[in-house]
């Protein structure tokens, strides 16, 4: 292991598969003439990584030859560590146009020319054992997995790349470094040993702790590493956390950590992730990497077990720590003693010692409710960078989303609740009511199925546009879908609350108001699909409120949500 010194990058070759601007000059002349293949937001993540080396020695999406052992033993066709999968996704549509031999044209989704591939490899996508393979399961609350399996293309295509223009980012350029000028800027500091620290999350003081501990054992500066490629609905965005990552450099002892932005779409394959970030950070120059206990993982599954076992992936990284000649630094969780007052690693506690810890997601969970985060878990400047940015739900925006059959009372709730919120005026409030919507957004549509995820989805849009610029918004929609409901929340809640409310009027009494008679025409088969009658309403598991407008007015309802959000802190 040379953990002095320079560290040789992974494979031995440091990629970098831009092209001079002579045969850029040629290869955009040739482009005009290719097919095209548009990049999605994950593709152009695992395109950059390629582009700059951070993925060496991969000089391009995967071929078959080295697709089939890096799923089944971790290892590129001549042998070399390889964990996760890099390949490009197509639809069958256009896979079918293309042919092995022939080039394509990679563009951005607004059409800016890349870079040039040369397909070497053409083959279905064989996504259930990859997710089986890879991530050890077939679980859809796995994120990787549901990646995988719901948005992947049918055919992946392999091939070496040549690479015109990294993907465009706008914002925070100066620490998009590639691992060349990462390198460079090592050695212009005179760092011999750097350990690498790669994060989704804002650094608090348990994970701050721990990074001193990793730079201490190894006698090493740190580069962090955050991730900000496409992330989790949940996760807190990339210009909040590097805001976070910035006040956290000062805390370091001068001169001894710097930061840069890995654009690594999520997997959370856990021990393949972790060693996925170690060969990146290798690229990157570090001697180092820093695994945590659970790094790389998606926690529990839906019945509350662990994807990955507890150690696991602290074993597999330890194990090819030699092979990967890096050291890898793997450390319990660290906790807080307050008697003490001092932080340790879980498995340096006596034991009978009181221990605290928050994780991330608790603190994310408490600024979102609007509770105090203890001294002892963060840092001041970083929980005012997290406020800003997530205050307390009296200044968050909010979506009240009513569901339920036709005739339930949606609208005429939806209509008081509007008044209401008007009345107490502190935020701009949005109606958009089923019909609203149906003329003004979604006039073409049918009712469907696939139609009626549309319609529902463009009012979650609309509505996570207003939450997050602290409106607020009433929706009042069938949406009779539970899965499509349950994207909507996702997405919503990224930004402030998600107020479900499941109006949940009996069908029998729905059909006896009846007040625009299309009950009636349903049961004369004179409207065909009519939700309660021959198309279904997926009850509401958990709302937040059910309300049952039989034998109660519109203002006692809406009297309901109103003390509800006051509950929740939202009014
Ligand atoms: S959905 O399923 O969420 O897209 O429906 P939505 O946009 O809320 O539209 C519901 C109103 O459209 C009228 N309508 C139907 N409803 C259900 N099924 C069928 N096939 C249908 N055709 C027309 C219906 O009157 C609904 O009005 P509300 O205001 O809910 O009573």
């Amino acid at each position: 292991m040379n953990t002095t010194g320079e560290t040789n990058p992974h494979g031995g070759r440091l990629n970098d598969l831009r092209v001079d601007a002579e045969r850029a000059t040629l290869l955009k002349r040739i482009a005009m003439n290719l097919p095209d293949v548009v990049l999605n937001e994950r593709q152009l993540c695992d395109f950059e990584l390629l582009a700059t080396g951070a993925f060496s020695p991969l000089n391009g999406f995967m071929v078959q030859a080295d697709y089939a052992p890096v799923c089944d033993r971790m290892r590129l066709a001549d042998g070399t560590l390889w964990p996760i999968p890099v390949c490009l996704d197509v639809p069958e549509t256009l896979a079918r146009k293309l042919e092995a031999g022939q080039s394509v044209a990679l563009r951005d989704p607004e059409g800016f020319l890349l870079g040039v591939m040369h397909l070497a490899d053409i083959w279905p996508a064989p996504v259930e054992e990859e997710a089986r393979a890879v991530y050890g399961t077939l679980d859809r609350s796995h994120p990787g997995v549901d990646s995988l399996l719901q948005r992947t293309g049918a055919f992946y295509l392999g091939g070496p790349l040549e690479v015109i223009s990294l993907p465009i980012h706008y914002d925070f350029k100066q620490i998009r470094q590639t691992p060349a000028e990462i390198r460079a800027l090592h050695q212009r500091l005179g760092w011999q040993r750097v350990a690498g620290f790669a994060t989704r999350n804002p650094i608090h003081r348990l994970q701050y702790e721990l990074t001193l501990a990793a730079m201490s054992q190894a006698r090493a500066n740190i580069l962090l590493l955050p991730l900000v490629g496409v992330a989790r609905p949940e996760d807190i965005d990339h210009y909040t956390r590097v805001r976070c990552y910035h006040e956290i450099l000062r805390r370091y002892p001068p001169d001894t950590a710097t930061l840069n932005l890995l654009p690594l779409a999520l997997r959370m394959a856990g021990p393949r992730n972790a060693l996925l970030h170690a060969i990146i950070a290798k690229n990157f120059g570090c001697t180092h990497f820093v695994v945590g206990r659970d790094h790389g993982s998606p926690g529990v599954n839906a019945e509350g077990r662990p994807f990955y076992a507890c150690n696991e992936t602290r074993e597999v990284a330890l194990s090819m720590a030699a092979e990967l000649g890096m050291g890898i630094l793997s450390f319990d969780e660290m906790c807080y003693l307050p008697y003490e007052d001092e932080y340790r690693f879980a498995d340096q506690v006596p034991e009978g010692t009181q221990t605290l810890r928050l994780s991330g997601s608790q603190i994310r969970q408490r600024l979102r409710s609007g509770r105090r985060i203890p001294d002892w878990a963060s840092f001041p400047e970083v929980i005012a960078e997290l406020q800003r940015a997530w205050p307390p739900p009296r200044h968050q925006g909010f979506t009240v989303f009513m569901t339920g059959l036709s005739g339930a009372g949606k609208s005429t709730i939806a209509k008081v609740l509007y008044s209401r919120l008007l009345e107490i005026g502190d935020r701009p409030v949005t109606l958009l009511d089923g019909d609203i919507v149906r003329h003004h957004l979604s006039s073409e549509l049918t009712f469907s199925k696939e139609h009626r995820d549309v319609n529902v989805r463009r009012i979650g849009f609309v509505a996570s546009e207003i939450t997050k610029n602290r409106g607020i918004a009433i929706c009042a929609p069938i949406a009779p879908y539970r899965a499509t409901r349950r994207e909507i929340r996702r997405s919503i809640e990224t930004y402030g609350g998600f107020i479900e409310v499941h109006v949940s009027t009996s069908l029998a009494v729905c059909e006896q108001r009846d007040r625009k008679g299309m009950y009636v025409k349903a049961r004369a088969g004179l409207i065909k699909g009519f939700t309660g009658v021959d198309d279904p309403y997926e009850v509401p598991e958990k709302p937040e409120l059910r309300i049952d407008t039989e034998g109660m007015s519109p203002d006692e309802a809406a009297q309901q949500v109103l003390v509800f959000l006051n509950q929740r802190g939202f009014l």
